[in-house]
């Protein structure tokens, strides 16, 4: 990974060096760690902790990784600034030709153009830094529209050997591509030239960024540009004050008077001749040269740890999010699972259709009259009544089912309702549900899923019945006839199992299970009953449970995405500690 530059190092790799590959591939991890941080979910603030993610990646790519592998490469200083600023102008004028195109319409750069001399080309030509832009050569065309995905390379022998400068584009216009593209260059710089005016050196926008990199120790050297000669004592003297108070009282300022531009928009030399002199002795002394590189380089190592640290709490932000959603769709559908567990056994299903059906099932009152009074009498007679039912169409079945099938349906459409509110007020929910609509509903087949399970859970309960009737030949002969009847009441009995049965909220119905209860126990006996019905009702709501876990599944899958495994947080906090240690 190592270029060798004109000036590169040859030969075997000495021991500091080596060193040094440790922390650049400590540094390379924690890129990688933070370039797979998942921020899927859109929480609040996701925004910035996705250009923050960005911006670290890039700083990483852009500057870290490349200034690491060749610590002696030609020191990049970038100009950046307001547009309007005088950037490209001053860039102009310090390589003596027109480089950069500079204009009145604002903004007017927006792709970067790089000057340097010949002799560094190759330092440049390839994609040691900002590896995501591409490079195009040659001097900038007159109308050609520029393009912000490229690097312009310009070399130019006016340009003093290990010393490039780079125009950017403006930092505050309305352009978002200039801001976000001038964010990056300005991370990929071993040193900040900040062009402000002596109309504008108190914008906001320019002391973000400066505050920025006073905090990150970025080598900075400000230009107040265009500043009438008569105020130059006081603005700059302003200026200096503010630097201080912003802990960049250290850098140096270089002033600019209002001047006339030669014809082709380069200033007079008396302007631009100290900061051109500055530089050039920056790039011929090689110490001062690798001083500031390194006051830069430092600073941007040291701000690793709390960048990779906000990134792993954004991760971690991510996580609660989707767990909180997840918690709500287990909430929904297991709420929803105890209703049904509840109106399985209550009663509830007892009414209307099931009742008419039933009442018509058994017939005449006699039946039950005589059911009540003895129950060994009246053993013949339920074997002629269920044995004459045997090869009927089944319309108390086909109740039951429907009345079964609906509750159920109901409980999971109210479950799908309930998750989709609660994940519409939460955290990241909403925009999954937009991109997942199908949500705010239970799967399109659930209605034909219940069905089945249902009919699967009535056949069970005839099959249960005929498994018992085999184990009590004796005390119910002819039942080989009557499974049909007898798990018609076995479900009765089970949809009225709880308690309450007797009370008057199931009323009439309660009264129906009483009487399937006591043709069950004259045949079974009452402790087979209870178990019997026990073991259906257990069936039909493990049915339900399994059926309503595949609901919630579907929510799962819509944040499969979001769902970043547990230790990325971590990861990225010990990535960011290797790096510490490796310094
Ligand atoms: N008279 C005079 N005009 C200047 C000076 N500096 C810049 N200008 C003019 O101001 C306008 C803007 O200058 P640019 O160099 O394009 O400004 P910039 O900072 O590169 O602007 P963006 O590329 O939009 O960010 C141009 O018309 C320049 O000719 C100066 O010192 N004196
Ligand atoms: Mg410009």
């Amino acid at each position: 990974m190592n270029t060798p530059g004109p000036e590169g190092p040859g030969g075997a790799e000495p021991i500091a060096s080596r060193g040094l590959g440790i922390l650049r591939d400590a540094v390379a991890h924690l890129r990688d760690e933070a370039a797979s941080a998942g921020l899927t979910l859109d929480v609040p603030g996701v925004a910035d902790a996705r250009a923050a993610r960005a911006a670290l990646v890039d700083q990483i790519d852009d500057y870290l990784l490349p200034r690491l592998s060749s610590l002696d490469a030609p020191l990049l200083a970038v100009v950046g600034g307001s547009t309007g600023a005088g950037k490209s102008t001053l860039v102009n004028s310090l390589v003596g030709d027109v480089v950069s195109r500079a204009g009145v319409l604002r903004p007017t750069t927006s792709a970067p153009v790089l000057v340097h001399h010949p002799g560094d080309a190759p330092w440049f030509a390839d994609q040691r830094i900002l590896p995501g832009l591409g490079r195009v050569t040659g001097a900038v065309p007159a109308e050609a529209p520029q393009d912000p995905s490229s690097v312009r390379l310009v070399d130019s022998a006016r340009m003093a050997r290990g010393l490039a400068i780079l125009d950017a584009p403006d930092i505050d216009s309305v352009v978002t591509r200039n801001r976000d593209l001038a964010g990056q260059l300005l991370a990929a710089a071993d040193m900040w030239i900040f062009v402000t005016t002596a109309a504008r050196y108190a914008d906001a926008v320019p002391w973000d960024l400066l505050r920025q990199a006073a905090e990150r120790g970025t080598s900075v050297a400000i230009v107040l540009d265009r500043v009438p000669s008569e105020a130059i004592g006081e603005i700059r003297a302003h200026l200096g004050q503010m630097l201080q108070q912003q802990g960049l009282g250290q850098a140096p300022v270089f002033s600019i008077a209002e001047s006339a531009l030669d014809p082709r928009g380069i200033l007079p030399d008396d302007q631009i001749g100290p900061l051109r002199d500055w530089l050039r002795a920056l790039a011929e002394d090689a110490e001062e040269r690798a001083a500031v590189v390194r006051q830069t380089l430092t600073g941007a190592l040291d701000a690793l740890e709390t960048r990779a640290g906000a990134l792993a709490t954004s991760v971690e932000d991510q996580h609660n999010a989707a767990a909180a959603l997840l918690s709500e769709v287990d909430r929904a559908y297991h709420d929803a699972l105890d209703q049904v567990a509840r109106d399985v056994s209550d009663g509830t299903l007892l009414r209307g259709e099931v009742l008419a059906r039933w009442q018509e099932f058994v017939g005449t009152g006699e039946l039950f009259k005589q059911v009540e009074s003895t129950v060994s009498r009246l053993r013949d007679r339920l074997t002629s009544f269920v044995r004459g039912r045997r090869d009927e169409p089944e319309p108390l079945g086909e109740a039951l089912q429907t009345g079964a099938s609906a509750m159920v349906t109901a409980q999971a459409q109210r479950a799908a309702a309930t998750a989709a509110r609660a994940w519409r007020t939460s955290p990241g929910g909403a925009a999954v549900l937009e991109r997942h609509p199908d949500l705010a509903r239970s799967a399109p087949d659930l209605d034909t899923r219940v069905e089945r399970l249902v009919r699967d859970w009535q056949a069970g309960i005839f099959d249960m019945v005929r498994t018992e009737g085999k184990d009590r030949r004796a005390a119910a002969k002819g039942l080989a006839y009557g499974v049909n009847g007898l798990g018609l009441a076995l479900m009765l009995v089970t949809f009225a199992s709880t308690g309450g049965i007797t009370g008057a909220e199931v009323g009439i119905a309660g009264g129906s299970a009483v009487l399937a209860q006591k043709i069950l126990e004259a045949i079974f006996g009452d402790e087979t009953v209870r178990r019997l019905a026990a073991k259906a009702r257990e069936n039909l709501v493990r049915g339900v449970r399994e059926l309503f876990d595949a609901e919630a599944l579907r929510y799962r899958r819509a944040l499969e995405d979001a769902m970043t495994d547990a230790g990325q947080a971590a990861r990225l906090r010990e990535a960011a500690s290797a790096v510490k240690a490796a310094r």
